[in-house]
C-alpha cells in the first residue's frame, strides 16, 4: 500500500497511522469517486512533502546534539543512540515540566537512550500534525508516571507537583484536585483512570491536547 511507504525512515509507524487518519477523514466527503481520489493523492504528496522536510530538520537537530557522534548525513544501517540526558538539555524539551517522562517513553530501548527513530517518534507525536487519538494515547503513557497501565492518586499527585511546583499546593490543594479529576473522569468507579477513562475525560477538555505539543 502506497500509504506505507511513507516514512522517511524505518520503524516510523506513527505517521503511516496519521495518514491513514486523514484518508479516514477523506472517505466522509460528499464529493464524486473520481474527485475523491485526485484529492487523496494530491494530499498525500502534500503531507509526504511536509514529512520530508519535518524529518531532515529533526535529523539536523539530532547530529547538532553530539556531532562527533552522530553522522552529519543520515545512515540507516548505523546502530546510534544518544543519552536522554544529552537530549533533555535541549531548549525546547527543558521547558517541559513533563520531559524526563517523556523522553523514557519514547526510549525503545528502556536503557535511557534515543535512536533517532525514537526522536524521530517523540517529535512527530508532539507536532501538531498528529491526530488527537494518537496524543492521548502517548500522554497517557507520559502521565502514568509508575507505569502500571493506569493513571491513580499518586500519578495525579506527581503531575500536579510538575506543574504547580512542588510547594505551590497544600496537601489538602492537591487531594481537593485529585478527587475531582477523578470525579470527572473515572467512569467506572474504580478509583483509577484507565485509558478508556483518560481518552473520555480529555475529549470533554478539547485544549487539554494542545498542551501536549512541542515545536522545535
Ligand atoms: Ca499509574
Ligand atoms: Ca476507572
Amino acid at each position: 500500500m502506497a500509504l506505507c511507504a511513507l516514512p522517511m525512515y524505518r520503524g516510523c509507524n506513527m505517521m503511516v497511522d496519521v495518514n491513514i487518519h486523514e484518508v479516514e477523514c477523506i472517505w466522509l466527503m460528499p464529493v464524486d469517486c473520481a474527485l475523491r481520489c485526485c484529492w487523496v493523492v494530491t494530499n498525500m504528496e502534500v503531507v509526504h512533502r511536509k514529512w520530508r522536510s519535518e524529518s531532515a530538520r529533526l535529523y539536523h537537530r539530532y547530529h547538532a546534539l553530539a556531532p562527533e557522534i552522530v553522522p552529519r548525513y543520515f545512515n540507516d544501517s548505523a546502530d546510534i543512540k544518544l543519552p536522554l540526558e544529552l537530549i533533555s538539555e535541549m531548549p525546547e524539551l527543558k521547558e517541559n515540566p513533563f520531559h524526563q517522562k517523556l523522553l523514557q517513553v519514547f526510549s525503545e530501548d528502556k536503557q535511557d537512550n534515543m535512536s533517532f527513530n525514537d526522536f524521530l517518534n517523540m517529535f512527530s507525536i508532539l507536532s501538531d500534525l498528529t491526530p488527537q487519538h494518537l496524543k492521548a494515547y502517548y500522554a497517557f503513557k507520559v502521565y502514568d508516571f509508575n507505569s502500571d497501565n493506569f493513571i491513580c492518586q499518586s500519578d495525579l499527585e506527581v503531575m500536579l507537583g510538575k506543574l504547580t511546583g512542588d510547594d505551590e499546593l497544600s496537601h489538602e490543594e492537591v487531594q481537593l484536585v485529585c478527587h475531582k479529576i477523578m470525579e470527572e473522569g473515572d467512569l467506572d468507579g474504580d478509583g483509577k483512570l484507565s485509558f478508556a477513562d483518560f481518552e473520555y475525560m480529555i475529549t470533554r477538555a478539547p485544549d487539554f491536547m494542545s498542551t501536549f505539543h512541542i515545536r522545535i
